[in-house]
């Protein structure tokens, strides 16, 4: 069990500013018109905070009536019918009573709104806003905002770099898990034989109490979902709907308390794996009947649970295809047996070819997702809402948006982003994603002819954690701040990358000003650099196969799937044009098609997603394309550096423990760093035989 009173335990919500706010005297008392369980846990967040104040010695006084409060200053919460809000906005307001107390309320139409205006109160206290100047109306932008593990029962986390799940654990053998899951990355997750070395007898997280804290950190950022299960489910989670289900029970009963509803991930093959049919086929009597039972039995176990998320057809989970249906026939089954109970059917549309034939340069992953399901625009019900990852290939540094953003108007649709690192250092390189995913959600689409951009296109967002049983968290203690951007961003995509991070290292680490300036400076340039010094102007991939960790030119190369780089002597990148390549530029709106499928107004940071093109193609930059690998990849190393002397900088400034961690990491960084930029650099020098104008070593 991890030391909860640890400086490494800490996050956004230790609440360390508290003592230092001109507002504390407010937490004091605490006026409140209406009751619930959440509206509870909202009291317990400025009991949490009260706590903190070290010099206060009195007793918080909870009350249900002004008269009750004691001294001037006071807070209350209170449900209200109010206009300018919608579901789970909230609206804070200063003012001073009759008798000339001052006030600072929250009001809400829901006890959401109630919990994240209290979360808000206090993230606000703790820079010490100026109330007086003006009232705070905050609606979320998008009701669904959502997270997604990829946990598995027996404790094991795929693409988890962050230890063993917070959620599950198998009994006998949880004490190796999480130094066997931070020892291989995640990839145990993966391997059926390993897991099952690991498997025994499954259970909740016998670490409640840190459930409840990672409950209260998602609702915190305003996270209003949570799906538990590995999208991948195998045969084990399947019983998570059947005589599993006591384990889902206790984690959406505490999840619940925090606003977040619970999902669960299912096997479309439930009723071939559970033993009952013979058949998973959508349009069979019995698999209707069978689910429609299904779904009644869970809901009468946990009637507050969100819905199903489903990965079918891909990566060798089983779906509609085998059965001759399509995807439509696959989501509308399920989402009927779900719907009598408010239940929301979540279905993936990462769907591609992974056995492809890489001498087949017709065949295009990139267009997979589009060519199955936007024929199907129109065909999906209501409580069906598709999850398409933010681009066509899977969570790398720089891609393009997923066509299917700009389209099927007719149908749901959630974006799905990646907080854990998979393909962005794993949490053992600094890569805060905020700018880039701000970059994807202000992409336009052109959908419909109209200037609309990515985050006007989604009825809500989705993002695999980053979490783990790590004392800290995320692995990587300035992981946390992807958490926490992802977050605020799903909530409203207006708040400035800037503004994120000053609030993260202020509630996280203190109001400390060096802190704030390097920390800043290091969060600010790092995604940026890591795509200097990895795969070059948006062609992906080059990681170690298996793990995705660390360079590796050609592992992907002669592999079935689907992820190349097509570089010879004379040239790289991926011919996608209408006119000579696999046509997938095509799939976008104009302008946007012609944009892309255009030589010389593609964007040079997907020049190679999108054309192949010769070593001394010039770029907008006005540098070579070879000259621009070989830059980037100094660039990028020397940039690895500078974090290293800004983070040295800060040596007695932040707690020790999280001052050593993070210099052990950054150091692991910068030898990682060294390998992708000589690796990338002699590659491509010794195809092309150019050499750098700049005469540096490449090997
Ligand atoms: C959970 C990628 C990852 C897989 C992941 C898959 C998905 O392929 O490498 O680990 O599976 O995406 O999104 O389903």
């Amino acid at each position: 069990m991890v030391n909860k009173k640890s400086n490494m335990y800490q996050n956004w919500l230790s609440h360390r500013e508290i003592k230092k706010s001109c507002y504390k005297e407010y937490i004091n008392n605490i006026l409140v018109l209406n009751h619930s369980e959440i509206i509870d846990s909202a009291v317990n967040e400025l009991k949490n905070a009260f706590d903190k104040i070290e010099d206060v010695k009195e007793i918080q006084n909870i009350c249900e009536d002004e008269k009750e409060i004691i001294g001037d200053k006071f807070i209350k919460l209170y449900i209200e019918q109010n206009d300018k809000l919608i579901n789970e906005g909230y609206e804070i307001t200063y003012s001073k009573t009759d008798d000339k107390k001052e006030c600072i309320s929250i009001c809400a139409n829901d006890d959401n709104g109630i919990l994240y205006g209290v979360f808000a109160l206090l993230r606000l206290f703790e820079q010490n806003y100026d109330f007086k100047s003006k009232e705070i109306i905050d609606n979320p932008k998008k009701n669904i905002r959502i997270i997604n593990h990829w946990d598995n029962i027996d404790g094991t986390v795929e693409r988890g770099f962050a230890g063993s799940s917070v959620l599950f654990e198998s009994c006998r053998n949880k004490d190796i898990m999480s130094e066997v899951m931070n020892a291989i990355g995640g990839i145990a997750a993966t391997n059926e034989g390993l897991r099952k070395a690991f498997n025994d007898e499954y259970t909740v997280a016998s670490d409640l109490e840190r459930i409840n804290d990672y409950a209260r950190m998602l609702s915190s950022i305003g996270i209003n979902g949570i799906i538990i299960n590995n999208t991948n489910v195998h045969k084990e989670e399947t019983y998570l709907i059947d005589d599993k289900i006591s384990i889902v029970k206790i984690i959406s009963e505490i999840m619940g308390r925090w606003g977040v509803k619970t999902y669960l991930s299912i096997n479309f093959a439930s009723p071939i794996t559970l033993g009952d049919l013979q058949t998973a086929d959508p349009l069979d009597s019995d698999v209707i009947k069978w689910w429609k039972k299904k779904a009644e039995y869970v809901y009468s176990v946990i009637p507050n649970l969100g819905g199903f998320m489903v990965k079918a057809d891909s990566e060798g989970r089983p779906g509609p295809f085998t059965y001759g249906r399509n995807h439509a026939d696959g989501a509308n089954m399920l989402a009927s047996a779900i719907s009598p109970y408010g239940g929301i059917l979540i279905w993936r549309c990462f769907v591609y070819n992974c056995r492809q034939d890489w001498r087949d340069h017709t065949i295009d992953r990139a267009k997979a997702a589009f060519d199955c399901f936007e024929p199907l625009d129109g065909q999906f019900l209501d409580n069906v809402f598709l999850q398409i990852k933010n681009g066509p290939m899977d969570f790398q540094v720089r891609e393009p948006i997923a066509p299917l953003l700009g389209t099927m108007d007719k149908t749901n649709k959630l974006m799905e982003l990646q907080i854990t690192q998979e393909y962005t250092g794993q949490q053992k390189h600094v890569c805060f994603l905020v700018p880039w995913w701000k970059d994807i959600l202000s992409t336009p689409t052109y959908a419909n002819n109209i200037d609309n951009n990515v985050e006007q296109r989604i009825n809500g967002i989705a993002a695999i954690v980053n979490v783990g049983n790590d004392e800290n968290w995320t692995g990587h203690f300035l992981a946390q701040a992807n958490l926490y951007g992802y977050g605020r961003l799903a909530w409203d995509s207006n708040i400035s990358s800037e503004q994120i991070v000053a609030e993260w290292i202020k509630l996280t680490l203190g109001n400390n000003p060096l802190v704030m300036k390097n920390v800043s400076e290091i969060l600010m340039n790092s995604w940026e650099t890591y795509e200097k010094y990895t795969s070059p102007l948006g062609i992906g991939w080059m990681v170690s196969p298996g793990h995705h960790y660390g360079p590796d030119v050609d592992g992907y190369e002669f592999s079935p799937w689907g992820t190349y780089h097509r570089s010879d002597n004379k040239g790289i990148g991926i011919d996608r044009t209408l006119e000579s390549g696999t046509g997938y530029a095509g799939e976008y709106n104009e302008p946007l098609k012609s944009l892309y499928n255009n030589l010389e107004t593609c964007p040079d940071e997907l020049l190679l997603f999108f054309h192949h093109v010769s070593y001394n193609h010039i770029l907008k930059s006005g540098k070579t394309v070879i000259q621009h690998i070989y830059d980037t990849h100094f660039e990028g190393f020397e940039a690895v550096k500078e974090f290293i002397s800004k983070w040295e900088e800060l040596e007695g400034e932040v707690d020790k423990g999280i001052y050593e961690q993070t210099l052990e990491r950054l150091k692991i960084q910068f030898d990682s760093a060294r390998d992708w930029r000589d690796q990338i650099n002699t590659y491509f020098y010794r195809m092309s035989g150019i050499e750098d104008k700049k005469g540096r070593r490449i090997y």
